[in-house]
């Protein structure tokens, strides 16, 4: 028998996985002995994925696809149960954030952020859950944030999107979890990767930036969260451990959303 951590036999699809979290989730994924699968929009960055996967001695297929256009998301889940098989857990990592005050903000620029954080992981959910009815089984992990709890000045569009995708987490695990499948979420605190790089920033005359301050101070741990903190949990939502976990949004953030914050 499997230890109920292993991922052996299993075909994970994580979105946007050419780097940062979706890298290092995928990258645990594999050690647990899962098969790696991701997309990404850009053919270079789906490219320098394989190969930094490769550099781990992981054997990842990857596909160029835009997780926000359901005719090519359809054509990319068809096309993975073809060539490699029927997807066992599906990761919605693919997102983006623009830092924009709200009265500021287009509604386009609104509805891009929306589209990506929120829709795609509706599309893509949609494409893969009837797959996962067919085999008995499925996990779906949606990459949420502490925005799905709280605000915060230039995040309107995010934050709406996180909300959203928190309880569109809940209202999966509500509609198919008769057909053993869990969908949880996963709320990373604040993570050291390319997405939160304007908030580190050192200053002119080398000093901290103060957002980085800010959230050291805020944070229990006291330090800014990597991307490797999360494959553990991440591993623990697509294995057979979590089997009755459902519908519930695991934070790791280093007790930041816990925490009043330490005295200046
Ligand atoms: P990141 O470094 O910006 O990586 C995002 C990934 O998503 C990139 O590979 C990007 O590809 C891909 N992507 C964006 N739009 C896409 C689309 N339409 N179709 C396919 N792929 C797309 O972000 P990250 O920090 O690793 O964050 C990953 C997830 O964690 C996001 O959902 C983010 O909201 C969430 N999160 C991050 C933090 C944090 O502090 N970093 C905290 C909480 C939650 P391209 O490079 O080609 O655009
Ligand atoms: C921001 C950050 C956050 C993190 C993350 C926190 O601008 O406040 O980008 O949104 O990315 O989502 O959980």
């Amino acid at each position: 028998m499997n230890h109920p951590f292993s991922l052996e036999g299993k075909t994970a699809l994580i979105t946007g996985a050419s780097y940062g979290i979706g890298f290092a989730i995928a990258a645990g994924f594999a050690k647990a002995g899962a098969t790696i699968v991701f997309n990404d929009i850009q053919p270079e960055l789906v490219n320098q994925g394989i190969a930094a996967y490769k550099e781990l001695g992981i054997h990842a297929a990857g596909y160029v696809c835009d997780v926000t256009h359901e005719e090519q998301v359809n054509e990319l889940v068809a096309k993975i149960e073809k060539e490699i098989g029927t997807i066992d857990i599906l990761v919605n990592n693919a997102g983006i954030i623009k830092r924009i005050p709200m009265v500021e903000m287009s509604a386009a620029e609104f509805r891009q952020v929306i589209d990506v954080d929120l829709n795609a992981p509706f599309i893509v959910s949609k494409a893969v859950i009837p797959g996962m009815i067919k085999k008995g089984h499925g996990k779906i992990i949606n990459i949420c944030s502490m925005m799905s709890e709280l605000g915060r000045e230039t995040v309107s569009a995010y934050a709406a999107a996180k909300g959203g995708l928190k309880m569109l987490t809940r209202n999966i695990a509500s509609e198919y979890g008769e057909y053993n499948i869990q969908c949880n979420g996963l709320g990373p605190g604040y993570i050291a990767t390319p997405q939160t790089a304007p908030l580190r920033e050192k200053q002119a005359d080398g000093s901290r930036h103060p957002f980085d301050s800010f959230i050291i101070a805020k944070t229990p741990a006291a330090r800014w969260g990597t991307a490797e903190d999360l494959t553990g949990p991440a591993i623990f939502l697509a294995s057979e451990a979590s089997n009755f976990v459902n519908g519930h949004i695991l934070y790791v953030d280093g007790g930041i959303l816990a925490y009043i914050g330490k005295q200046p």
